[in-house]
């Protein structure tokens, strides 16, 4: 192989805002930046030689930002909405820019966030949490006694069920951002359930459910069954390191991993325990999988095994023939990641991508796989299969079953094709 093959290429990052397009300014800058990274020539060279005025001057004392926030270049690295997706700003969603990431843990700023009735300001100090219903003793906790009792902390991914839904019926979206970005792991920290429900007495014979209810306008009610609530679900109240955000539910939340987001009940006032289903109003009008007999299915919790690739993604420009590592997320709600195969040939052929440690259950995954990008069209696909064995269908196989008004759980396999000019577009095929 020449030294040329063996380069890495240059990749033009998506504008993002196919909704607002950046500068002509912003492009030239982008320009600069990727110039930079080729071989010094000519203006670049003249440009690394000059020493910057960073490095004869003195920066900002420390503390200067008593809480910190990211370099003002990286202003593009944030969440966005979806004008028109939603008729309200209060009932909507804003969406992880996962192009942007690295790793698996998600940056608390840049949490997706969904919310039903807005976001409240919760004073942590009048906030309670009632546990009743099918107990020894009703208890109502403060976040005092809360933060007294035993923690865990876990890595866990939440998605929502209606992540990838507006691509049931055909492309819809173009940036894995809104493909996919209704995605977020961070690492909770909180009181398991268990110990909750333990400590009130809950009826271990007629207990078959638990409702968990939010203190937010929309007084959003779930019901979780009580394998699930005995087993790893976690009443929160730390987000990677700090007290939750007020989007993702400060100051309490229940995290119920790998079940669809909407079950994680945020801004957390109240589990009732029961022997049957409450058939709320987001598990029966909202959060069933409508079918193609009109049978809706009611229930659906898991969230099944499913994978994207972030590079190269919509609407991301290669700028050479050369090498790209291909790079994404894959995650389950049952378990484990098992292996992640890669195809640039819309899955007529696979490769096995490698896995990047740690491989947490209900965590996102990252992988990665080498390619050469020869100029030649690609169509880009990422399958994953997790621990039982489960592999993420085709979104024909899914239609087959599903139809394409299920809305829900949605986690068919995503094309990027990436056209003779190097331009990278959301395809089904
Ligand atoms: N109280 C309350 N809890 C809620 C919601 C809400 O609107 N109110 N939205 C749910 C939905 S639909 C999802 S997908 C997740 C999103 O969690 P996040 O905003 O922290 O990403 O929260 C869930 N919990
Ligand atoms: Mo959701």
């Amino acid at each position: 192989m020449t030294q040329e093959k063996q380069a890495f290429g240059r990749i033009e990052l998506a504008p993002e805002g196919h909704l607002q397009l950046p500068s002509p300014g912003r492009r030239r800058a982008l320009k600069w930046l990727f110039a930079g990274g080729a071989a010094l020539g000519g203006t670049a060279t003249a440009q690394a030689l000059d020493v910057p005025v960073w490095s004869k001057t003195l920066g900002k004392p420390v503390g200067a930002d008593p809480y910190g926030r990211p370099s003002p270049f990286e202003a593009d690295t944030v969440r966005r909405i979806s004008p028109g997706l939603t008729t309200t700003e209060h009932s909507s969603v804003a969406f992880t820019p996962l192009q942007n990431l690295f790793g698996i843990i998600t940056p608390n700023g840049l949490h997706f966030e969904r919310n039903h009735a807005g976001r409240p300001d919760i004073d942590p100090h009048q906030h309670r949490l009632m546990i009743n219903g099918l107990v020894r003793q009703p208890k109502i906790y403060s976040m005092d006694d809360l933060l007294r009792l035993p923690s865990v902390s876990r890595i866990h991914f939440i998605e929502c069920g209606a992540n990838t839904a507006m691509e049931w019926g055909n492309v819809a979206v173009p940036t894995v951002q809104y493909t996919h970005g209704m995605l977020s792991c961070a690492e909770w920290t909180g009181v398991l359930l268990s110990t909750l429900l333990d400590d009130v007495g809950f009826d271990r014979k007629r207990a078959r459910f638990i409702l968990a209810e939010g203190a937010d306008g929309a007084s959003l009610t779930r019901t979780v069954p009580i394998e699930m609530a005995l087993d790893d679900v976690l009443v929160a109240y730390g987000q990677n390191g700090e007290m939750l955000r007020p989007e993702q539910g400060y100051p309490l939340r229940l995290v119920v991993p790998g079940v669809q987001g909407v079950s994680s009940v945020k801004w957390l006032r109240r589990i009732e325990v029961g022997d049957q289903p409450w058939h709320t109003r987001e598990e029966t009008l909202h959060y069933s999988d409508l079918m193609p007999d009109g049978m809706s299915r009611q229930f659906t919790w898991i969230q099944e095994c499913k994978s994207v690739i972030t590079s190269p993604s919509g609407g991301q420009r290669l700028l050479d023939r050369g090498r790209y590592p291909i790079t994404g997320l894959a995650w389950s709600g049952r378990g484990r990641i098992r292996r992640v195969d890669v195809s640039v040939d819309g899955g007529r052929n696979w490769r096995i991508a490698e896995l990047q440690e740690p491989i947490l259950p209900k965590a996102l995954t990252r992988f990665r796989l080498d390619w050469h990008w020869t100029g030649e069209p690609a169509l880009l696909q990422s399958r994953a299969v997790d621990e039982t064995g489960y592999v993420q269908p085709k979104i024909r196989q899914l239609r087959e079953v599903r139809g394409t008004r299920s809305i829900y759980h949605n986690n068919a396999i995503q094309t990027w094709q990436v056209d003779a000019q190097g331009r990278v577009h959301n395809v089904q095929v």
